[in-house]
């Protein structure tokens, strides 16, 4: 049996610089396995708790050593000892351990690192892929393994980048039947037409914190217009070779006392319902199949308005309003919104929760969007998780920064190693 013999958990920067934990468990058996976590900007308030040293000055408050001091003090005395192999056990321990509805006790980040390098840990000592061990272990795979369509975020805005842009990001789906490799070319092509066709604009072509181009610009739909511009630059067509995705942010533009949506760079104001009149309108004139967070995460009602108006033409899908959460989801089905679900472990701090999360929404026919965080590690496991779970879409953003394609890459690598492309 092979068991957890040491958990070594340390502080190490993420893709903006500042502190996040990196785990190692150690096996009995001489095998070691890590796992890093990311860190959201535009964080859900549902979300369960990242835990930062806030009474310390030390990286301004946002050390994570008091995280670290939870798994070496609390949760690696419990399960050294114990079969990596069991990871519904080891989570549900550290679940039971922490106590609270939104891990503020140990930490998500604290419990999550563990929960991933075990998995890894569980994987490397079965011999066998990531992605097969995940699927084995929750019996997912009820056929075959298929690839998520990566959903490439080539404009940055919102919390994301210093820009003027108030939409969070835009991004290229590529729709073709083709191979996962095929569709990171067509993303790949279009980054870079957009980039000489910025560039000869006269704008900004410095990147944002998920790699995609982060100018300021003079309105909203100057960045799709300048997408489609490009795309058809090197042969792409929008509608038919890729479509449009948004994720609007919009918790971020939400004003709770005058309930309305502040769009600054437009110099709008949205009540929910213009809010998705505009969204309707933008429907008609661009390919757009997929809008996440159209509108605010406890504005319920205008969620009900949403679905039925955009549910049956695209990907109405839910981020801060789900937070990978079941009892959120839930509530989602019993509400009727959205048709699609943003999964990102460390919005819920285990993998088993996660799994559960993806569980319930397949059962519901929703469509599964495996998600990256804004401020990332080279950490690839996102993308095991996709195929795990047969997740029809992947968002790790744009086409450039190692913390982003090294998910895309693993990605290219699992459809090798599969013979699938
Ligand atoms: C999002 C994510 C990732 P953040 O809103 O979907 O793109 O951003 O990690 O800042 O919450
Ligand atoms: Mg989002």
């Amino acid at each position: 049996m092979p068991k957890i013999k040491n958990i070594i958990a340390r502080e190490i920067l993420d893709s903006r610089g500042n502190p996040t934990i990196e785990t190692k468990i150690i096996l009995n058996n001489g095998l070691f396995a890590k796992a890093g976590v990311p860190s959201g900007a535009s964080t859900g308030i549902h979300e369960a708790i990242e835990l930062r040293d806030e009474d310390s000055k030390r990286y301004s408050g946002l050390g994570v050593l008091n995280a670290i001091k939870n798994i070496k003090t609390k949760i690696a005395p419990e399960l050294i000892g114990m079969d990596v192999t069991k990871q519904e056990d080891i989570d549900n321990l550290m679940i039971k351990l922490d106590g609270t509805k939104n891990k503020s006790k140990l930490g998500a980040n604290a419990i999550l690192s563990v929960s991933l390098a075990c998995a890894r840990a569980g994987a490397l000592t079965s011999g066998i892929e990531l992605y097969e061990y995940i699927a084995t272990s929750y019996k997912l795979q009820a056929t075959s393994y298929k690839l998520p369509t990566p959903c490439f975020n080539v404009f940055n805005g919102g919390k994301h980048a210093d820009t003027n842009l108030d939409f969070q990001e835009f991004m290229v789906i590529p729709t073709l039947d083709t191979s996962f490799k095929e569709k990171v070319r067509v993303g790949a092509e279009i980054f870079h037409e957009l980039g000489k066709v910025l560039k000869s604009a006269g704008f900004d072509t410095d990147v944002g914190n998920e790699g995609g181009y982060a100018p300021d610009i003079v309105s909203s739909i100057q960045a799709i217009e300048l997408i489609i511009a490009s795309a058809i630059k090197v042969g792409h067509t929008p509608g038919k070779d890729f479509g449009l995705g948004i994720d609007v942010g919009s918790s971020g533009l939400y004003d709770q006392q005058t309930k309305k949506y502040i769009f600054k760079l437009d110099k709008a104001y949205f009540t929910n319902m213009t809010l998705v009149g505009l969204y309707n309108e933008w429907l008609r004139k661009y390919p757009i199949i997929f809008i996440e967070d159209g509108l605010a995460e406890d504005d319920w009602q205008g969620w009900q308005e949403l679905t039925k108006e955009l549910g049956k033409k695209l990907l109405v899908v839910g981020d801060d309003l789900f937070v990978t959460n079941e009892q959120r989801l839930r509530q989602g089905l019993k509400e009727k919104v959205a048709n699609s679900i943003i999964i990102k472990p460390n919005q819920v701090g285990t993998l088993t929760e996660t799994i559960n999360c993806v569980k319930l929404a397949q059962k519901h026919n929703y469509k599964i969007i495996v998600s990256h965080r804004s401020g990332e590690t080279t950490d690839d496991f996102i993308a095991d998780l996709a195929v795990a779970v047969g997740a029809e879409y992947i968002k790790s953003g744009s086409l450039s920064r190692g913390e982003r394609v090294v998910k895309y890459n693993r990605l290219m690598e699992i459809e090798e190693v599969l013979g699938i492309n």
